[in-house]
């Protein structure tokens, strides 16, 4: 098993969810994080939180992964003590809207789009010449149950969680030689602020999604993450669909009503 002790670990979106149990699940295991978010606020109280809890050196910067342009400054100007990025977890993401694609609104597919597949390019393109240079690193994508199968009104989503599965396929094959990692973590529904999120702050609706059924923790989510970090040498899990108990598909979940 590899050890995380003062591994240095990359994570987007550690602001809510399973970026933030993530942290907290790395942290406990003695790695040093950079954490990134759009909540200045909300990423700096996790920082706290983590230096506190776990003594851990913990680097927050405000970032929006969508800007391309702000993603390459910032890792170009880390400082070089933090430089090193061992595992860099690709998590920040996003569905909004739940509509029939012809009742839905486009300016929810570009928010996907720009921040599912490419600013999940974009963090990858900024952190891989770093794992290059040193021959090691280990890339792990937040994919979905979404990106291996449709379902209705979520063409577009599903369509960024597919794309995601494809970017892990095809980076696993181009960095086969180069000591780096790539795996996907796939998992069904999970109870974060995603679904807030997707309904556009309708608590309510929210709710329902995960109604008489027990969906999954970001920390179940975190540990499956851990997981993958530390197998050893000769191991990469190259993904893993992880489902809530009663869950057999995005549409077949039982519920006790
Ligand atoms: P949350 O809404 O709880 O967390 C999402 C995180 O992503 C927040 O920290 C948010 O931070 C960050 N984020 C969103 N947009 C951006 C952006 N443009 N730049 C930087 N950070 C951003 O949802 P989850 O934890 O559930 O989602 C995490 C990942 O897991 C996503 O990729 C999602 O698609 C995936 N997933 C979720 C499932 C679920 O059922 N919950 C199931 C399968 C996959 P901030 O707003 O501060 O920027
Ligand atoms: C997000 C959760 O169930 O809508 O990937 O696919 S779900």
């Amino acid at each position: 098993m590899i050890s995380l002790k003062d591994k240095i670990v990359f994570i987007s979106g550690a602001t809510s969810g399973i970026g933030k149990a993530s942290a907290f699940a790395f942290a406990a295991e003695g790695a040093r994080l950079i954490i990134c978010a759009r909540r200045k606020n909300k990423l700096d109280v996790v920082a706290d939180d983590i230096k506190k809890r776990f003594g851990v050196r913990v680097y927050a910067i405000e970032l929006d992964v969508r800007n391309k342009t702000d993603v390459n400054s910032a890792i170009s100007n880390l400082p070089d003590e933090w430089k090193n990025i061992d595992i860099l977890v690709n998590n920040a993401g996003l569905g909004k809207g739940l509509n029939k694609f012809y009742e839905d609104n486009p300016e929810n597919w570009e928010e996907m789009i720009d921040t599912n597949i490419k600013g999940l390019l974009y963090v990858t393109y900024a952190v891989l010449p770093l794992m290059l240079e040193r021959k090691n690193g280990h890339i792990i994508n937040i994919g979905s149950l979404a990106g291996r199968e449709a379902y209705p009104k979520g063409a577009v989503y599903c369509s960024t969680k597919h794309a995601v599965d494809a970017i892990t396929k095809s980076l696993r094959m181009d960095l086969i030689d180069m000591n780096i990692k790539v795996s996907t973590i796939d998992p069904g529904l999970v109870e974060t602020n995603f679904s807030v999120i997707r309904f556009e702050g309708d608590v309510e609706k929210a709710k329902n999604v995960y109604k008489g059924m027990e969906p999954l923790t970001a920390d179940d989510i975190a540990e499956t993450v851990i997981f993958c970090a530390t197998r050893p040498k000769n191991v990469n899990i190259a993904e893993i669909l992880i489902l809530a108990g009663t869950q057999a598909s995005s549409t077949i979940v039982h519920r006790e009503s």
